[in-house]
């Protein structure tokens, strides 16, 4: 039975009427780590990992929850919405975000689960969080647009969870297009989207099977270091808002000697966004070469500069830095551990998957779990006529 079906089943046989059937997706990104939340750019897609949900309403304002994949039900109601620090939270932090944006929701029965493994960097979260909204929105004709769901995911997240994550991961899997990337402005939130169906080239993610607990606080000081830089420069230079304002020759001048660590960080963050632009620049011009150059300069500034990488990440990567028909490659997301993301040509393919499963081994004993990416539609309902 596929994992639909089961949900499905699972659902009725627990609530005995026909669910919504929601798809929410995660995600991958090309360039652009560490950026969001200093108002830069980023390149993310959404991919063919997904959270599945079946939903349906309730006539009390009971939140009946069951997690499909680990075997574990949560009960709360509308009028009981404080964390659990259990998966629970992605739910009810969504389910509080509406009330407090003043939505009139009832009660809802939800069982769930999914197929982006949890903790390699793919977005599950966020993938959960924007099926909940996207849920609530269709059960209870809130009408309120994508933007705004996506939105209300990211306060879900930093508000209830507590993880002070930026916009992209929501954004990517709920504005996710088949077959094409996200150019995304975190300050202004436009967007654009560029085509990228490169004939014989593959995304592959390697995951490391590592996830360091220091991703959350280790994730929060970085953040903390970028504005305590942005801070600093403001008495210099009034008008910058955020690191997207500033310049490598600002940094140089005021901060290179003094603050040699804030120095670091914020320099990676200046250069990064300089690569994605350079990388846009280059993917228009079809110059994979260039971009994949790009992303491994990617990889090194967040490895010694930015210092959110580890041995197994930079392990991964220098493996397939060595490999014929890599064009290139970095680790991606948060970082302490997920997945590196890898751009090979097809004909490259097999021969990379192998030596990178067995190098891998040897170099640190650990197994990695490949997987050759489709990129998506965003969040999404499978089957409307049950409405
Ligand atoms: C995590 C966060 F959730 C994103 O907002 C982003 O900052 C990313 O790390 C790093 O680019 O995925």
């Amino acid at each position: 039975m596929d994992l639909l079906t089961q949900l499905t089943a699972s659902y009725e046989d627990a609530f005995q009427t026909t669910p919504l059937l929601i798809c929410s997706p995660g995600r991958v990104n090309l360039i652009g780590e560490h950026t969001d939340y200093n108002e830069g750019f980023v390149l993310p897609a959404a991919i063919d990992k997904a959270i599945y949900l079946a939903v349906g309403v309730r006539t009390d304002d009971a939140i009946h929850l069951i997690a499909h994949d680990l075997n574990e039900t949560h009960t709360s109601s509308l009028g009981n919405l404080v964390p659990t620090h259990t998966w629970a939270d992605y739910i009810l932090g969504v389910v509080a975000q509406f009330r407090l944006a003043g939505h009139q929701l009832g009660g809802f029965n939800c069982v769930f689960g999914g197929t982006i493994p949890i903790g390699a960097g793919l977005s599950s979260s966020a993938a959960l969080e924007n099926g909940v909204g996207f849920a609530l929105n269709e059960l209870y004709q809130t009408g309120l647009d994508r933007l705004t769901l996506l939105k209300l995911s990211q306060k879900a997240e930093n508000d209830f969870v507590g993880a002070k994550v930026g916009i992209m991961d929501m954004f990517a899997s709920m504005m996710g297009r088949a077959g094409h990337v996200i150019k995304l402005d975190c300050r202004s939130l436009d967007y654009e989207y560029a085509p990228f169906s490169m004939d014989n080239i593959r995304i592959v993610l390697c995951d490391s099977q590592v996830k360091h607990s220091l991703v959350t606080s280790e994730y929060n000081t970085r953040r903390a270091e970028c504005e305590s830089g942005v801070r600093f420069l403001k008495i210099f230079y009034p008008e910058i808002n955020s690191l997207r304002d500033v310049t490598m020759a600002m940094l140089d001048l005021h901060l290179r000697d003094t603050q040699p660590l804030i120095y670091r960080r914020c320099a990676y963050v200046v250069q990064e966004n300089q690569r994605l632009l350079d990388g846009v620049a280059a993917l228009e011009a079809d110059d994979l070469a260039t971009f994949g150059q790009l992303m491994y300069g990617s990889h090194e500034g967040l490895s010694q500069w930015y210092e959110v990488s580890c041995p197994e990440l930079d392990t991964l990567v220098g493996i397939a830095r060595r490999q014929p028909g890599v064009l290139g490659a970095r680790m991606m997301g948060g970082g302490f551990g997920g997945c590196t993301i890898n751009l090979v040509r097809e004909d490259a393919l097999d021969a990379f998957m192998a030596v990178i499963t067995k190098q891998y081994k040897a170099t640190t004993g650990k197994d990695t779990y490949i997987h050759v990416c489709k990129i998506e539609d965003g969040t999404h309902l499978i089957n409307p006529t049950v409405h």
